[in-house]
């Protein structure tokens, strides 16, 4: 039995190696070896099946901090925690309908105290709210048929789970929107009829959400791939969606909270038409480069020897703080998102140094870049992504770690050719330029 648990949940846990990650990395993933789940999981499962029989498939949340099978979490009054799993039949004669299960640690044991069906195809995250005093529990559904999806937030009384929230989202966050130390829900609205999408603010009042503001957002952004919370320069917290403007290009919106008025949107008015934003081709998202709370807003470049015709372009990607109206540059990376790490490149290499994958596998050259027929002017630099047994094997002998990944089963490599020449890049400089991008 438990040999038979074990090899399950290796099998169950290879989809989601990469907790706390905000994409899957197929690149990373790739060279990574599963973890084994623990003790408390294992118990935790034979509970749950005792309750459901063993015809049933474990459901990972897709996205979001919390990945793993089971959400161990205090929920209730009672001091100890429960754990949350979602699940589906797999029986043929039943629906697969999602089910949540708490399970609830009584006399020293696992036992399934609740279960209730969901709507939905998939678990998209799930999130713990610290509101009013209490835990709530949020869970995003998806439907596999269309972009929308569903918002359901739970309170657990001690042996039911009480919806108290449901709403339909095409992108959300859930924190601290207004900074008065309870989590809010903010919900980017499917689109109407119309075309026009709204971002709603929810706060938690006397044990129920109630909507507190709202803003309209550009109608020529036909969909948000991505949200991110954070703030702008002046320590203003802020809300950055990523969308895509057609199918060729895509936008930055940014929402702000304002004392007074509540949800503002700080890039786009649909009164004066007012517009801030900057259209870039498609990949790019918000991210924190440097950790410091600051979102930074991505523009594209070309590398040079590039054409956007060409399949397989490469681009610089421009960083910028968006503040007052204005975008600022902040800095240009190099940014292999398959791969997990950006190289932040230094202001005499933009323009000039160009990049290009080699013929060995997840391996990348950035050299001096020249017109003409051999576009190789100088090499400059060779990073590899590689396995760390690999390296200790003796396998990359004239390269040098400079970061790793996956619990340190791969490591980041970097080999500077022999160059001199104001291009030219030491290997301090690129472990400061180096960073792991999630
Ligand atoms: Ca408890
Ligand atoms: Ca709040
Ligand atoms: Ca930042």
């Amino acid at each position: 039995m438990r040999g038979r648990l074990l090899r399950l949940f290796g099998a169950l846990a290879a989809a989601f190696v990469l907790t706390g990650c905000s994409m899957p990395q197929s690149g990373v993933d790739s060279l990574l070896v599963p973890p084994l789940l623990n003790e408390e999981q294992n118990e935790i499962y034979a509970a749950l099946v005792r309750e459901t029989g063993d015809n049933i498939k474990l459901l990972y949340p897709q996205r979001g901090e919390n990945r793993s099978a089971f959400l161990v979490i205090n929920l209730d009054a009672e001091v100890t925690s429960e754990a949350v799993a979602f699940y589906q039949s797999t029986a043929a004669n039943v629906t697969s309908a999602i089910h949540m299960a708490v399970l609830d640690k009584r006399d020293g044991s696992w036992q399934s105290v609740h279960d209730i069906s969901l709507d939905g195809t998939q678990v998209e995250d799930i999130s713990v709210m610290r509101t009013g005093g209490v835990s709530l529990l949020a869970v995003g559904l998806g439907y596999s048929s269309d972009n929308t999806s569903l918002l359901k937030v739970y309170s657990f009384n001690g042996s039911t789970m009480d919806e108290i929230y449901s709403q339909s989202y095409q992108a959300k966050i859930i924190s601290d929107i207004n900074s008065d130390n309870e989590d809010d829900v903010l919900l980017i609205t499917p689109a109407s009829e119309e075309g026009s999408s709204y971002g709603l603010l929810y706060l938690y009042r006397d044990g129920r959400f109630r909507l507190d503001s709202e803003v309209v957002l550009d109608p020529t952004i036909t969909r948000y791939s991505n949200i991110l919370d954070g703030y702008l320069i002046n320590g203003q917290r802020a809300v950055y969606l990523d969308g895509y403007r057609g199918s060729n290009a895509m936008s930055t919106e940014i929402l702000g909270y304002e004392e007074g008025t509540g949800l503002v949107n700080l890039t786009y008015d649909p009164e004066l038409g007012q517009r801030y934003a900057v259209d870039r081709a498609l990949g790019a998202a918000c991210y924190d480069t440097n950790r410091d709370g600051i979102i930074e807003v991505p523009g594209l470049t070309l590398m040079p020897g590039y054409t956007e015709e060409v399949s397989g372009a490469v681009y610089l990607t421009d960083w910028y703080h968006f503040f007052d109206g204005e975008y600022q540059k902040v800095k240009s990376s190099y940014v292999n998102s398959s791969q997990g790490y950006m190289l932040d490149f230094p202001e005499r290499w933009v323009g000039r140094v160009s990049v290009r994958r080699t013929v060995r596998a997840n391996e990348t050259l950035f050299y001096e870049y020249q017109n003409g027929d051999n576009p190789i002017r100088q090499e400059l630099l060779y990073i590899l992504m590689a396995r760390r047994s690999d390296w200790e094997a003796g396998e990359y002998p004239d390269y040098e770690i400079i970061d790793s990944a996956g619990g340190g089963q791969i490591v980041y490599l970097a080999r500077v050719p022999e160059h001199s020449g104001p291009l030219s890049v030491s290997l301090t400089e690129v472990k400061k330029n180096f960073n792991r991008y999630f």
